[in-house]
């Protein structure tokens, strides 16, 4: 594997070039696991009107008429040609990938360049050493969708008896597969600006700014000697969003610093009069790093943030110290045709609606979503709760046969514990790399869902939360969706959480239709126990939906028609406005979403808003009154 390498998302500036290399791959599937032996990371199978071509980004599953096409799991593979400039001998030159599901290796003209575990946060391969100058090159990925029990998300591999693979996740969610987000070649300078990290903290009318910046030498590696004795120094300069100069600040590296920092370099500037970034009304600077030796720029990288500061206290999640609520969804990467890929029509399509509807946050349920999903959450200053792909850590969620047979066992005293945990936090690592410095992101959720009730949660949880503790300079709120059965009594690891997140399904899973009057006593009775508790920290619910057909109404009501789900809706809303704790309302889920077929999925999840179309549902009226009536 080669090293992963920096993740700022790929931009031209004075020194910084990037290409994307979209559109239609050749693509193949490997049932047999032949590829290699059969020298594909050479070049895939069928040349010219031979080759089956795919696009990028796109799941696979749903192009496809054979089910065994849609449903395939195990290796498949991709290869497209590029072409790299000769004007770029001299830099680095990378290929970027935004994600691939669930794992991938990577060849470059016949050479493995690295690969990457985890289908939902990019990669970095650095490929000059590989590449060909001013000539056509290959790209080969070998992809897998397979699941584990330690893989992030979680689920199982079957055999079938024609000896296909078939993926039996233990998650309400279709697995699908490909290469999900854009793919890019990248050339930037050998030495450069790897990472930055942004803080801040309000003073009167004024901003103080700390910002952290890495410097790499891929070329020479790059001792503190070296950046003394050369002269480099990191320039910032922030520009109003009409292009003005509102602050600048310029640092060296210095003996002391470089001592205790290594090629980390600090500083800290003020933004005078300064527009924070506010939910629902964003105001966005352009933060630009240069990197000089001497006089001569180096390295340069911009991007556009919002500032604003987060925390939690007693009850409150205060946005630059207001009190905010939260209205909103939790929401899935999923479409007709290419399922999980990235489309910039669906994303402006949700950002539409959500302004619509007057909400002002989302879950990325069930995993962190494309980059571009933070960019537009930060122009629109939607508040967003990054989650995880830690989702089906309860074998029993989805695999009804295991629960059945009584076989279950505490999801973190399996064997696999270890390599899960060790899966856990690289991913949480690289979400935090990846998305620290988005206004947008308030809020980090580690988990969907986990069992919780067995003491041995207890170890998992410290070490999760401290590492995300640890990572976030901004020092975010921690939090993870509780499950129906995590209650006040019987979840061993709330106390971890900076802010209560519920699931709550009373009303659907529970006391369903014109039991409704039960469910809300249920519920009322789980909400007292946990007023009883005294926590003093605010409470979300980020799950509460029930199933519903687009095209059934009923008079009275019953479950699974529109009028039903306005009625749960409206249920929830009442008790929500009964606990001055409860600081933030997503409904499950924004639109309905593919899953894998079975006896409580009628061609997937119907608890959207909208449909999967986008149009939306009696209670999409509903909740625009509600929320636009509510206060941030
Ligand atoms: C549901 N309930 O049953 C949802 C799932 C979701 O889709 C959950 O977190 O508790 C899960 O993934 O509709």
């Amino acid at each position: 594997m080669g090293k992963l390498v920096s993740m700022l998302y790929p931009k031209m500036t004075a020194t910084r070039r990037e290409e994307k290399l979209d559109g239609m791959w050749k693509f193949c599937f490997d049932p047999e696991e032949k590829g290699e032996q059969e020298g594909w990371t050479n070049g895939l199978p069928g040349r010219g009107a031979k080759a089956e071509l795919l696009p990028v980004p796109a799941s696979f599953c749903d192009f496809f008429t054979e089910k065994e096409k849609r449903e395939f799991t195990g290796d498949f593979w991709y290869e497209r040609d590029f072409f790299v400039p000769g004007e770029w001998k001299g830099s680095r030159v990378y290929l970027r990938f935004g994600s691939v599901t669930h794992r991938a290796a990577v060849f470059v003209n016949g050479r493995a360049v690295g690969g990457h575990e985890g289908g939902f946060l990019p990669f970095s391969l650095d490929i000059t050493e590989a590449i060909r100058y001013n000539e056509t090159n290959q790209v080969v990925v070998k992809g897998n969708n397979e699941l584990a029990d330690d893989t992030l998300p979680a689920g199982q591999t079957k055999i079938l008896p024609s000896g296909r693979k078939m993926t039996k996740p233990y998650f309400d969610f279709f697995n699908y597969a490909g290469i999900h987000r854009s793919v890019w070649l990248v050339s930037v300078p050998n030495c450069a600006i790897e990472d930055y990290t942004l803080s801040y903290r309000l003073e009167g009318e004024d901003a103080v700014v700390s910002y952290e910046v890495e410097v790499t030498d891929t070329a020479n590696e790059l001792t503190a000697g070296k950046l003394i004795a050369n002269k480099l120094r990191v320039k910032l300069s922030v520009y109003e969003e009409e292009g003005d100069l509102a602050a600048e600040g310029e640092a060296f590296w210095k003996e002391e610093t470089i001592r205790k920092e290594g090629t980390i370099l600090k500083g800290e500037l003020r933004v005078p009069a300064v527009h924070l970034w506010r939910v629902r009304n964003a105001y966005l600077y352009r933060f630009c790093f240069r990197l000089y030796e001497g006089d001569s720029l180096v390295d340069e990288y911009w991007e556009d943030q919002g500032i604003r500061t987060i925390e939690v206290k007693g009850c409150e999640i205060l946005l630059n110290g207001e009190p905010v609520y939260l209205k909103g969804f939790g929401k899935h990467e999923d479409s007709d045709i290419i399922g999980k890929g990235f489309s910039a029509g669906v994303m402006k399509r949700d950002f539409e609606l959500m302004k619509w509807i007057g909400a002002n946050s989302f879950r990325t349920s069930h995993y962190p979503y494309s980059e571009e999903m933070y960019q537009m959450a930060d122009q629109e200053g939607f508040l967003v709760i990054d989650e995880l792909p830690a989702v089906g850590f309860m074998e029993s969620l989805q695999n009804f046969d295991i629960a059945a047979l009584g076989k279950m066992v505490p999801y973190f005293l399996k064997p696999t514990t270890e390599s899960l945990l060790a899966n856990h936090l690289n991913a949480l690592e690289e979400m935090i790399k990846r998305d620290k410095n988005h206004a947008c992101v308030i809020m980090w959720s580690l988990m969907n869902e986990p069992e919780t009730t067995s003491e041995a949660a207890v170890d998992y949880f410290a070490k999760v939360f401290e590492r995300a503790r640890e990572l976030d300079v901004q020092k975010r709120p921690r939090t993870f969706a509780m499950l129906a059965n995590s209650l006040p009594d019987t979840c061993h690891c709330y106390s971890f959480s900076d802010v209560i997140s519920l699931n709550r399904y009373y009303g659907w899973y529970i006391a369903g239709g014109y039991e409704i009057e039960e469910a809300e006593a249920m519920f009322r009775k789980e909400m007292d126990a946990w007023a009883a508790k005294g926590l003093n920290k605010p409470f979300i619910f980020t799950e509460y939906g029930a199933d519903t057909y687009a095209s059934e109404h009923k008079l009275p009501s019953v479950m699974w028609s529109q009028e039903y789900q306005k009625e749960y809706l409206d249920m929830y809303s009442k008790v929500f406005d009964s606990y001055d704790f409860v600081k933030g309302e997503q409904v499950w889920n924004f639109a309905d979403f593919q899953t894998v077929e079975g006896i409580k999925r009628v061609d997937g999840n119907k608890k959207g808003v909208f449909t999967r179309q986008r149009q939306p549902k009696d209670s999409a009226f509903y909740l625009k009154e509600r929320w636009e009536s509510l206060e941030q």
